[in-house]
């Protein structure tokens, strides 16, 4: 079996199928046989938060998610409280700390509401790690088991940009709502009437934040490490000092399950975006979460009403005769799209939906994106001017100019 027909564990409890896939997030063909460090897909994207009580409402309320498990001082965990949240593939684990003394307390003290972990499912986690060591990667927690009633789960972690790290997990001989030491936990709030439902349904990517001038050795990294390769988008030079103040290059895992843009800040005449990120999240960490959505005007129309706010996109912006040629028909009248702010792109694949959340957080740091691919595999190209024109709008009322 090819790893390209397997799904995640979540993917296959969501009812997601490959074709689906290939449409949401964009998977290409891939010889796995040759990777060295097979990864299926994603497993969770771990939080340490404020308040997570208050933090997994919002994700429930806002977004959609449905609770599914939890773990706390009734369940034997006296440090931290710790929300796992689903919608359709995507997990969310929202830890919030309860000890004084809680490692999670301190990264919130220090970071803000962030995240600590983009953890990867797997299927052979002892052949990954000897892979990384052997790359020189640093090994945080070592090859285990972990059992209960429900089976084994083995994982490891290595370290990445930051304080941020990859677990990485097979699940495959466990079926408990999430790890040992979980409880099975619902909640009524998806039931109450008019609530969001599964208006996203699979993780695109999620972008890093690296310190100037260390963007190629994150990109290595990825390389080396975890045999991830580039993609052709990035953000060079000529983009950076005309409007975008930042550099970018995308790394995938094999079948583009996987992908993790990483940005650098670039000097240019107006503060970098990144920089401000990496002043109040105390260095490099992530930085927007794309959520992949099969009905974008469904999803913002529900997200809009539970009061999640959007970057502004100024009507210039579709009156252009311009972006108009370039972005031909697609699948809404234009309108539909300029009436929620949602920004289109093409290339030689398809086209795209994209638009993105102001900071969700206190600190002016981690962001949100929704998309919803059309055969495109970029990331929104021809929207970099206009996004980061209301990127810069947004820091100008934070003082930064
Ligand atoms: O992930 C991407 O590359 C796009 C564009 O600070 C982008 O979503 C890049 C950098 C950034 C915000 C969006
Ligand atoms: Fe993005």
């Amino acid at each position: 079996m090819s790893l390209q027909d397997t799904l995640t564990n979540e993917e296959r409890l969501a009812d997601l199928d490959l074709e689906s896939l290939k449409q949401l997030v964009g998977l290409v063909e891939y010889d796995s046989a040759t990777d060295p460090f097979p990864v299926t897909g994603w497993d969770a994207t771990v939080w340490a938060v404020g308040n997570a009580t208050q933090t997994a409402h919002f994700f429930q309320s806002a977004f959609g998610m449905e609770l599914v498990a939890y773990s706390g001082p009734e369940t034997g965990n006296r440090d931290h409280l710790s929300f796992v949240l689903k919608s359709g593939g995507v997990r969310f684990v929202i830890n919030g700390g309860v000890d004084p003394d809680s490692a999670v307390i301190a990264h919130h003290a220090r970071h803000g509401d962030g995240i600590t972990d983009i953890a990867l499912e797997v299927p052979d986690v002892d052949k990954c790690i000897e892979h990384a060591r052997s790359q020189g990667a640093t090994v945080l927690v070592e090859p285990h088991d972990i059992s209960d009633e429900h089976g084994t789960v083995r994982s490891a972690a290595i370290a990445t940009y930051g304080e941020t790290r990859h677990t990485l997990i097979d699940r495959s001989k466990y079926d408990g709502p999430y790890l040992p030491g979980y409880v099975a936990r619902t909640s009524s709030l998806v039931k109450r009437e008019g609530a969001p439902k599964r208006i996203f349904q699979a993780l695109d990517h999620i972008v890093g934040n690296v310190e100037l001038g260390n963007m190629d050795q994150w990109v290595g990294f990825y390389n080396r490490v975890m045999g991830f390769t580039n993609m052709a988008e990035f953000i060079g030079d000529d983009i950076a000092t005309d409007y975008s103040a930042l550099m970018s290059k995308v790394v995938a895992s094999g079948n583009h399950r996987v992908k993790f843009p990483l940005n650098e800040p670039a000097i240019a005449a107006k503060k970098s975006q990144i920089d401000e990120y990496l002043e109040f999240y105390r260095g490099p960490g992530a930085q927007h979460i794309a959520l992949a959505t099969n009905d974008i005007l469904r999803t913002v129309d529900a997200l809009v009403a539970e009061g999640v706010e959007f970057l502004a996109t100024p009507d210039s912006y579709y009156e252009d005769p311009e972006l108009r040629s370039r972005i031909g028909q697609v699948r809404v009248p234009i309108d539909q799209l300029q009436q929620r702010g949602i920004l289109v792109d093409r290339d030689e694949d398809g086209y795209l939906l994209q638009i993105f959340t102001k900071p969700t957080g206190d600190r002016p740091t981690v962001f949100f994106e929704f998309i919803e691919r059309h055969g495109s595999l970029g990331f929104g190209k021809g929207n970099f001017k206009a996004l980061f024109e209301a990127i810069e709008r947004e820091q100008a009322k934070r003082g930064n100019f």
